[in-house]
């Protein structure tokens, strides 16, 4: 069996996704999701470029010698532009393996460990009324985990919060938008909005936090021992993570559990980590981080340490990620929670799917390979438009991280 064409979509189904379609000689196709938020072309490029043109008339069988061939093979290694192409790769190639011998992708990597993936939900208020408002309505539809964010008073706008009625989206037309920052607001007002949410709602529902990277390592075990009362499933992203050991001084100081990794895209950015056990949820998922093929080392290296898996799972993550990330996450034994910020149903209909939510879990489906499929007649009618992450500045004008 050969590789004999394959082709970059860049559509914009009210946001901008690239995926890699793979055709093989036998007529069978595999599709694989390249997008990187805000930087979408730079990935198409790299695949068309200098990936396509080696990809043809290789097996797609050979996932483990391909994904070696583009990783150890450009020199050039790491990186989330050439990381994204080469999970793009990697995801087509495992959808086709898993249609040509007529099972889901689960089935060829372990089978299912579990039947049901539990998910967590977005609830964010721009005020502490609304935003219980909001998780209320996220119980209602069944969900058994939700992230909580919520306007912090004082400050202008906050991260994942958005007007009444409006849907948060995590990237925007047109240039940057800038919102501004308090460390001193969001520290003081937290601990009472988890006060509030246990207050109303009781203990038995999961409750989660992203801090977005803008606390340094002591404010960020502040932050864990102050919510510790409201046993939180876990404090995300607490601070900028390219130290690896910041991680210590957080631990140190608290038994809030930590997730850390969305824009992780290599086993090196968590290796300690993982190995000196300074986190709790590692969220590096199959499009950042190269594919099926290296999260699976990944996950195997986390489960000898306590480390399970928590896969960011926002809107910027096309279904097709989501289908594999199903796949993954029903066969491996460390999994812990996946994210679920459903999609617009413009995006479900270019992306038909086998997956599905029901009562606060998801499913894989049964279908052959991934179970995901594109809708080339749609995909035509929208085309990519340019758009960018926010950027983030404290109160004096000092650039921060978003
Ligand atoms: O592209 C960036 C978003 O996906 C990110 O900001 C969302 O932090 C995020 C999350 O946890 O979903
Ligand atoms: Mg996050």
């Amino acid at each position: 069996m050969k590789i004999t064409e394959a082709k970059v979509i860049v559509c914009s189904p009210t946001r901008n996704f690239v995926t890699l379609l793979i055709r093989t000689d036998e007529g069978i196709y595999g599709l694989g999701d390249a997008t990187l938020n805000g930087r979408e072309l730079a990935v198409a490029t790299y695949l068309e470029e200098y990936c396509i043109p080696c990809l043809i008339g290789r097996n797609p069988f050979d996932t483990e010698d391909i994904w070696q061939y583009f990783y150890i093979g450009a020199y050039w290694k790491r990186g989330p532009v050439t990381m994204s192409a080469l999970a793009a790769i990697d995801m087509a190639l495992w959808d086709i393996k898993g249609k040509v011998l007529n099972t889901p992708v689960y089935n060829l990597l372990g089978g299912k460990s579990r039947d049901r993936i539990m998910v967590y939900c977005h609830a964010n208020g721009t005020d502490l009324s609304q935003t219980l408002e909001e998780v209320h309505q996220h119980l209602e539809m069944g969900y058994k985990a939700i992230r909580v964010q919520t306007g912090i008073p004082g400050i202008a706008s906050t991260y994942g919060v958005v007007a009444k009625g409006e849907k948060y989206e995590p990237a925007t037309r047109g240039v940057p938008h800038e919102s501004s920052w308090s460390t001193e607001k969001y520290l003081n007002f937290i601990p009472r909005l988890f006060s509030a949410v246990r207050d109303k709602f009781g203990d038995d529902i999961h409750l989660l936090h992203d801090c977005h990277h803008r606390l340094t390592p002591i404010e960020a075990a502040r932050f864990g021992k102050e919510v510790e009362p409201f046993h939180l499933f876990w404090m995300e992203d607490p601070v900028s993570e390219e130290l690896q050991e910041s991680f210590r001084i957080i631990r140190n100081h608290t038994t809030t559990p930590i997730a850390v990794g969305e824009i992780f895209n290599s086993v090196f950015d968590c290796n300690r980590l993982i190995t000196e056990q300074l986190i709790d949820y590692l969220r590096m998922t199959i499009v950042h981080g190269g594919g099926i093929t290296p999260l699976q080392k990944v996950a195997h290296l986390a489960e000898v340490y306590n480390v399970r898996t928590g896969f960011h799972g926002a809107t910027d993550l096309s279904p097709v990620t989501m289908a594999a990330a199903l796949h993954f996450n029903t066969a491996i034994h460390n999994f812990g929670i996946q994210e679920h910020m459903p999609h617009e149903p413009l995006v479900d209909e270019v992306f038909p799917h086998a997956y599905y939510f029901r009562d606060g879990f998801m499913y894989a489906g049964d279908k052959p390979g991934l179970g995901i499929d594109i809708d080339m007649a749609l995909v035509d009618k929208y085309p990519y438009q340019r758009a960018y992450l926010p950027l983030n500045r404290r109160e004096d004008g000092t650039m921060w991280n978003w």
